[in-house]
């Protein structure tokens, strides 16, 4: 049975698992789960995933969320996966962990605040909210500042000094390209004072492409129906 990724790509973290099965050539399927429709409460998601969000998978018989635990998995049992996205060295390894912990606590919060109070507050039936954006906006600025200044200290092109990408640049990228959803300006402004971020985004991109471009299309399509 084909691995299934239950996937919405307006979601960051099915973004990079999809990014990541892609690059790896890992066969699955996608199964659309329209979480603006509110599918992730289904019945049949529910089953999936009793916290009703996404990304899920279902492989054989083993079902799994969280989209850390995902890549982790997916890393260590499809065997056409290279050792850099998740090395086998347990140094290299539990740095990569770290930077994973982190994002959740740090970096999410920023770029999910911003858009929901923003572009994304019609389809969610929410009302704009300014102060709550500005508020996304600190969090932001305050994580991207440790990116720069922590996590991409030291000259490799990529997270922790590597010179290939690991699943935790694929998760970080993902996350800030939330960003996309806004105005260009406004995304700009917003990432404009970090260069090594900026060049990481990049580096990130160019060693996933042709897929990182394909999945974030849907972004541009979900931006300019926003619009509209
Ligand atoms: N820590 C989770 C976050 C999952 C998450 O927040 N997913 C969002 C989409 S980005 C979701 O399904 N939200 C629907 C909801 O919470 O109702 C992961 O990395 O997989």
């Amino acid at each position: 049975m084909k691995l299934k990724v239950y996937s919405d790509r307006l979601s960051q973290p099915v973004r990079a698992v999809l990014i990541f099965c892609k690059v790896n050539g890992i066969e699955f399927e996608e199964v659309r789960v329209d979480l603006s429709k509110r599918e992730h409460f289904s019945p049949e998601f529910s089953e999936i995933n009793p916290m009703n969000q996404l990304p899920a998978i279902v492989d054989g018989e083993f079902k799994l969320f969280e989209s850390h635990a995902i890549l982790i998995y997916l890393a260590s049992s499809y065997p056409e996966v290279a050792d850099h996205w998740y090395p086998a060295d347990v140094f290299k390894r539990s740095k990569i962990h770290s930077v994973l912990d982190w994002r959740h606590s740090n970096l999410r919060r920023g770029p999910v605040t911003i858009v929901q109070n923003t572009v994304l507050a019609p389809m969610f039936c929410r009302p704009f909210n300014p102060e709550g954006a500005a508020e996304g906006e600190k969090l932001l600025s305050a994580a991207l500042s440790k990116i720069e200044s922590f996590w991409l200290e030291g000259n490799g092109p990529f997270l922790l000094s590597a010179n290939q990408p690991s699943i935790a640049d694929l998760s970080l990228v993902c996350e800030i390209m939330q960003l996309e959803l806004l105005d260009e300006a406004d995304r700009n402004r917003l990432l404009s004072p970090y260069k090594k971020v900026q060049q990481w985004i990049e580096n990130t991109r160019n060693a996933t492409n042709p897929h990182f471009d394909e999945v974030h299309k849907s972004l541009k399509e979900i931006k300019e129906q926003l619009q509209k």
